[in-house]
């Protein structure tokens, strides 16, 4: 599926909303990803092709594949399952509960435990803060961070100068991939839709928080 592609099909299943919303960040912003939002088989296959997709394109080794509750869990799921079928590449994948579980099999991780290099698989980066989060995770189970593959790097500038991804990239030493970024939206956008108003927010929002 190639990026326009992506984005009538993440527009069409409602993911994708053009609007007015407040970030977690607290930044008002003219769009919205809600990865929550895709509720079909169908359109879970759609999506894990996708990430899939990125992830072999990007040829990142990586040995676990984890996907940070909750919104994480579906994606590391149906990503593993895609990476098998149609990219010959049977790897070990993995989630956290946020709630210890202190009986039956208990810890915080479920499925392959956390070991060697290991891939994040999220919805959206932003500021960066949920990374870092998954990035604790995973050092306190004596692991590394292979990289990050996002749905949507949103191209806002972390807590300084740069990007969140360029300084998770820097941070971390490793490398962040997405399916698309806002600069793909907006050209989306602008051979797509005849709202100027629209296309005219997102320019501004990404004048306002992207980098130069
Ligand atoms: P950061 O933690 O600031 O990088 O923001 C990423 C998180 O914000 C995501 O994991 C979501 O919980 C939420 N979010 C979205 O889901 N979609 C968006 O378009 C924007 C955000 C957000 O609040 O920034």
């Amino acid at each position: 599926m190639n990026k326009a592609k992506f984005i009538e099909f993440i527009m069409e299943a409602g993911v994708l909303k053009l609007g007015e919303f407040t970030l977690k960040s607290g930044r008002k912003s003219p769009y919205f990803f809600n990865a929550g939002l895709f509720n079909t088989g169908g359109q879970l296959a759609q999506l894990a092709e996708a990430y899939a997709a990125t992830i072999s394109d990007s040829g990142v080794g990586f040995d676990v594949l984890f996907g940070p509750a909750y919104k994480g869990i579906p994606l590391a799921a149906t990503t593993s399952v895609a990476l098998a079928k149609d990219f010959a590449l049977d790897k070990p994948y993995a989630f956290n509960r946020k709630e210890a579980k202190d009986h039956g099999e208990g810890g915080t991780i479920v499925g392959h435990p956390l070991e060697g290099d290991v891939l994040i698989i999220d919805d959206v980066i932003t500021a960066g803060t949920a990374i870092r989060e998954s990035m604790e995770i995973i050092r306190s189970h004596g692991a590394r961070p292979a990289g990050v593959v996002v749905a949507l790097d949103r191209m806002e500038r972390g807590q300084g100068t740069q990007s969140a991804i360029q300084e998770v990239e820097a941070e971390y030493g490793i490398p962040v991939f997405s399916v698309i970024d806002l600069n793909d939206i907006i050209d989306f956008l602008t051979e797509q839709s005849d709202d100027s108003t629209i296309l005219a927010s997102m320019k501004d929002y990404r004048a306002n928080y992207g980098i130069d």
